[in-house]
């Protein structure tokens, strides 16, 4: 009797550790580039959270963060073929494959975070999770990627001509290597983990993307002028191997889609919260900030982007169907 009862001891200690280990039946693996705490981060912990209340303890995920399997290119791939379950990367590396996602990368297309918030919570937004099916990944959801300005090592850049045959990285997609030039500037399309030293080195003058990632990236530390001109309101997504997908049984794949609809808000508040700190770290830390911008030249020069790159029908619908809804 006392062996049986020093064996279930020993078994629900057993099971509590694993429970406190966050253990399930299946592991999901998941990749982000950014680190430990980041917004995108966290909201892929709340995720695996209901995603094992949702299943019993059947599913839940693992998270390697700080580009651990590569950057993100390489990670969509590797998504691809079923290496990796899901990863949560911006749409911008998915403009030179899947043409939909192209829509709401455009410069300026929305007016507002709230606009696009509207846009990619309705019916364009869900047209736009469907194209990924054709591309071996399963769309989940969006995430909130703030808005992207430039930043430099050199100067503020106060107007458009200030930008005239600077150097900018730009994620790896040709949409916004036209953006850079159309701008006057030049563009070079690298990965995310090779900017800061590329700054560093003077192959690039500077890069652009939100508050968080100049701050968490360090780029701050090597490129303090950053203008708001605002050029990119690009939202992230969470996708899913269609490999990883069609594992799952038709139970655990609605409790999927339901797990990361359920770490949306988690991450918009995470989002609001973190723009605040990061925009008070690096004001503190030296940056300086061009907020008195004139946007309207920006506008106006990303005319022949457009024409670049919405020409079918249905992606011209969809950009009047965006500029339309309020
Ligand atoms: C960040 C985004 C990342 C990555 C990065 C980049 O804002 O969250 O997914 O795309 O920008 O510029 O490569």
């Amino acid at each position: 009797m006392r062996l049986i009862k020093t064996l279930t001891g020993m078994l629900l200690a057993t099971a509590a550790m694993a429970m406190a280990a966050g253990a399930c039946e299946t592991t999901l693996k998941s990749s982000d580039t950014h680190p430990d705490g980041y917004p995108t981060v966290e909201a892929v912990k709340a995720m695996s959270k209901s995603l094992e209340e949702r299943t019993d303890g059947r599913l839940c995920i693992e998270i390697f963060h700080s580009a651990q399997l590569g950057e993100e290119k390489d990670t969509i791939e590797q998504t691809q073929f079923g290496a990796i379950d899901l990863n949560r990367v911006s749409l911008g590396p998915f403009n030179n494959i899947i043409e939909e996602t192209q829509i709401p990368s455009l410069p300026y297309i929305f007016r507002s975070v709230e606009h696009m918030h509207t846009v990619m919570d309705g019916p364009i937004g869900q047209e736009i999770l469907d194209a990924f099916a054709e591309h071996d990944l399963i769309g989940l959801g969006f995430y909130d990627g703030g808005s992207r300005s430039f930043y430099n090592k050199e100067k503020p850049i106060k107007s458009m001509e200030d930008l005239k045959g600077m150097k900018f990285r730009v994620m790896q997609s040709d949409m916004f290597v036209d953006m850079v030039s159309a701008l006057g500037a030049n563009a070079t399309p690298l990965p995310y983990g090779e900017v800061y030293s590329s700054i560093q080195t003077g192959v690039i003058d500077g890069a652009e993307n939100n508050w968080p990632s100049y701050d968490t990236s360090g780029h701050f530390e090597v490129a303090k002028y950053y203008t708001l001109d605002q050029h990119l309101i690009v939202p992230e997504v969470l996708v899913m191997s269609k490999k990883s997908w069609d594992k799952l049984s038709p139970e655990d794949q609605v409790a999927v889609k339901a797990a990361a609809r359920d770490s949306v808000p988690v991450m918009r508040e995470l989002w609001v919260a973190q723009e605040k700190k990061s925009e008070e770290k690096v004001r503190a830390a030296g940056s300086e900030i061009i907020t008195d911008i004139d946007k309207t030249p920006f506008i106006e020069a990303m005319k022949p982007v457009y024409e670049k790159y919405v020409t079918s029908e249905k992606l011209k619908d969809m950009v009047a169907r965006i500029q339309a809804t309020e």
